[in-house]
Order: structure tokens, then C-alpha cells, then sequence
């Protein structure tokens, strides 16, 4: 393992700021009453945080609906995305995003997305734009297990593979798409055995494991910043939550299971293995717990505190332009 204390702490800090920015930041986007659909990645966070530990600020990423986590992992701050899902104009995206809506370009990340796969032709489109410019960044698309599914997917990883572009696919198998098992809708054992179809290597790795996707993610960035192509990267984790707030994943799944997969949380596999190591102690993480507590309080004050964004600013950053009384009209509307 090639990861000093810093490196270890910084694995850490990252994982709890993404499950608590998912445990408090949710319930309190409902208690403003923002109506729209969250989904939460809390259980999942060793994957962002393996991969991305990987990146620069110059490498991109294209994201899900499930995104909390790709953002905090690749730099986004969180008291900004806070402001974001709380439809303030000091997020990212104005307030006017929200939760499948947070890009960054500062910070290479190019967009949680809405729409299911779509991240994955997006991520290819940038590695094509450093091949060209040779730039020499990566770029890595995320997609869940139902998003392995989509057509667009398939046509992506043969293109880039033919261009040897410098892109990772990194499916998030979290073992359901909604409420279908992965069992019933894909027709291999595993996400990454489809890579052989595409000539690229696939890495089959336990998502609850922050090591074993930092040390599989190291070889797939390393391999397309040598510029030898993509890799598909399947990682098996696990979501906590509903599929989005709205959902009671006890209809489709057993408590047995979660409880499963709850012993094997991430953030507990890291303490059990860096703790006795003596790598770093009980203390610090402690310490981490408690700074990301603090961040967490003052990230839905600043969110808060900040103000909705003016009604015409509906029509700033939009690709479609209005006529001109419309325009007007949504001057004059009311909040
Ligand atoms: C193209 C498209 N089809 C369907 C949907 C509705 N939808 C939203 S999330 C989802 C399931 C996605 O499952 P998966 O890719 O495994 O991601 P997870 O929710 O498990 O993170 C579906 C079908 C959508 N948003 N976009
Ligand atoms: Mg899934």
C-alpha cells in the first residue's frame, strides 16, 4: 500500500464526510420542504473515496443520481452542495440544480445526472477531449448496476476502447436498480466479466473495502494515463437507505440482509484494519468524526442563511432562450 498517514487520514476524512453530508444533510433538504427526489449514498462511500484519491482537480468525473459522494470525493465542498440541495443561489449550480444537478468544473466534476448512464458518454466525450488535446488527464464514469444495462453503456466502452481513451467505467453495484435485484436483470455472474467483450480488463472488487478499490483504481488510472485505454471497474457495495427518500427498501429486501452488509461497513473495515496496524490511532479518527460534525452544523447554517436565487435567474445558464415576455413575466413572479 502506498498511502501514509496523511493519505490514510485524508481516506477517512473523506468517507465520513460524504455519510454524514448523506445522514444529516437528507432529512434536513425535507424538513425545508424542497420536494424533489434525493438519493443517498451513505454505504457506498469507499468507492468515490478509493478512486478519486487517485485524481487531480484537472482529472473529470461524470456522476449519478446517486452523487453526493463523487462530488465530496473529487473536492466539491459540501457546504456549497448543502446550499445547492437547499435551492440556495450559493451552490455550485445556483440553487437552481439541486441533488442530480451539482457540477464544479473548478474541480473536474462534470455533473450528477438524472438520467441513467448518461453520465458515461459524457465522461468518454472528456477523455476524447485530453486524447486530443493531450491533456493528460482521465476521466471516469459512474453508473450503477441497473445503468450497466443501458445501451448507451456498451457503445461508449467500444468506442473508447477502439480510441484507447483514457477512461474508467466504474459500475457501483449496489445490488439493486430501484427495486430489481441484480440477480434477475444482468445476464453475466459479474458487471466487469463484460469487459472481455470490449477488450479491456475488468476488476471485480469489494466496494465496502476503501483499499481494495484504491489498489484496483490505481491500476486502471495508471493504465489509461499511460495511454493504454479504458478499464471497466465493478465495485460490490451496498445502499443503506431507500432508493430515494420516498422508498421503504424493506418491501424488496430482509433486515438479514442489511444487517449483512451493515457489518460490513466501510468506515468500520478501515478502524479494523489501520487501527491495530497502529497506521494511525482510534483518537484522530475520533477527532475526524468530530470536525466533520462541526463542518456538517456549519454547512446547513451557511445553507441557511443564504438567500433563493432572484426569480430571473431562472433564465441565466440555460441552453433554450425565451421570448421576451416571458422574461418579464418571470420578473415579476413571487417566491
Ligand atoms: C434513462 C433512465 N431510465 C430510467 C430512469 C428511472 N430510474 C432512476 S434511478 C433508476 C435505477 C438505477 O439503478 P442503478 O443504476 O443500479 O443505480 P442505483 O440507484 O442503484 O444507484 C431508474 C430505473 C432514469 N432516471 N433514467
Ligand atoms: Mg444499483
Amino acid at each position: 500500500m502506498d498511502l501514509d498517514r496523511a493519505g490514510l487520514l485524508s481516506l477517512y476524512r473523506t468517507m465520513v464526510t460524504i455519510r454524514r453530508f448523506e445522514e444529516r444533510g437528507i432529512p434536513e433538504t425535507g424538513q425545508r420542504r424542497m420536494s424533489a427526489s434525493v438519493h443517498s449514498s451513505a454505504g457506498q462511500e469507499a468507492v468515490p473515496t478509493g478512486i478519486c484519491a487517485h485524481l487531480t482537480d484537472q482529472d473529470y468525473i461524470a456522476s449519478t443520481h446517486r452523487g453526493h459522494g463523487h462530488c465530496i470525493a473529487k473536492g466539491v465542498d459540501p457546504k456549497l452542495m448543502m446550499a445547492e440541495l437547499f435551492g440556495r443561489s450559493t451552490g455550485p449550480n445556483k440553487g437552481k440544480g439541486g441533488s442530480m444537478h451539482i457540477a464544479d468544473m473548478s474541480k473536474g466534476m462534470l455533473g450528477t445526472n438524472g438520467v441513467v448512464a448518461a453520465s458515461v458518454p459524457l465522461a468518454v466525450g472528456a477523455a476524447l477531449t485530453s486524447k486530443l488535446k493531450k491533456l493528460g488527464r482521465v476521466a471516469v464514469a459512474f453508473f450503477g448496476d441497473g445503468g450497466s444495462n443501458q445501451g448507451v453503456l456498451h457503445e461508449s466502452m467500444n468506442l473508447a476502447s477502439v480510441w484507447k481513451l483514457p477512461v474508467i467505467f466504474c459500475c457501483e453495484n449496489n445490488g439493486y436498480a430501484e427495486s430489481t435485484p441484480v440477480e434477475y436483470a444482468l445476464s453475466t455472474a459479474n458487471v466487469a466479466d463484460r469487459a472481455a467483450g470490449y477488450g479491456m480488463p475488468g476488476f471485480h472488487v469489494d466496494g465496502m473495502d476503501v483499499f481494495a478499490v484504491y489498489e484496483a483504481a490505481g491500476q486502471a488510472v495508471a493504465r489509461a494515463r499511460a495511454g493504454e485505454g479504458p478499464s471497466l471497474l465493478e465495485c460490490r457495495t451496498y445502499r443503506y437507505y431507500g432508493h430515494t427518500v420516498f422508498d421503504n427498501p424493506l418491501t424488496y429486501r430482509t433486515k438479514e440482509e442489511e444487517a449483512y452488509w451493515r457489518a460490513r461497513d466501510p468506515l468500520k473495515l478501515f478502524r479494523e484494519r489501520v487501527v491495530p496496524e497502529g497506521l494511525v490511532s482510534a483518537q484522530e479518527l475520533d477527532g475526524i468524526d468530530r470536525q466533520v460534525e462541526q463542518q456538517m452544523d456549519e454547512a446547513i447554517k451557511f445553507a441557511d442563511a443564504s438567500p433563493l436565487p432572484d426569480p430571473p435567474q431562472l433564465y441565466e445558464d440555460v441552453y433554450v432562450s425565451y421570448p421576451k415576455d416571458m422574461m418579464k413575466r418571470g420578473a415579476n413572479m413571487e417566491v
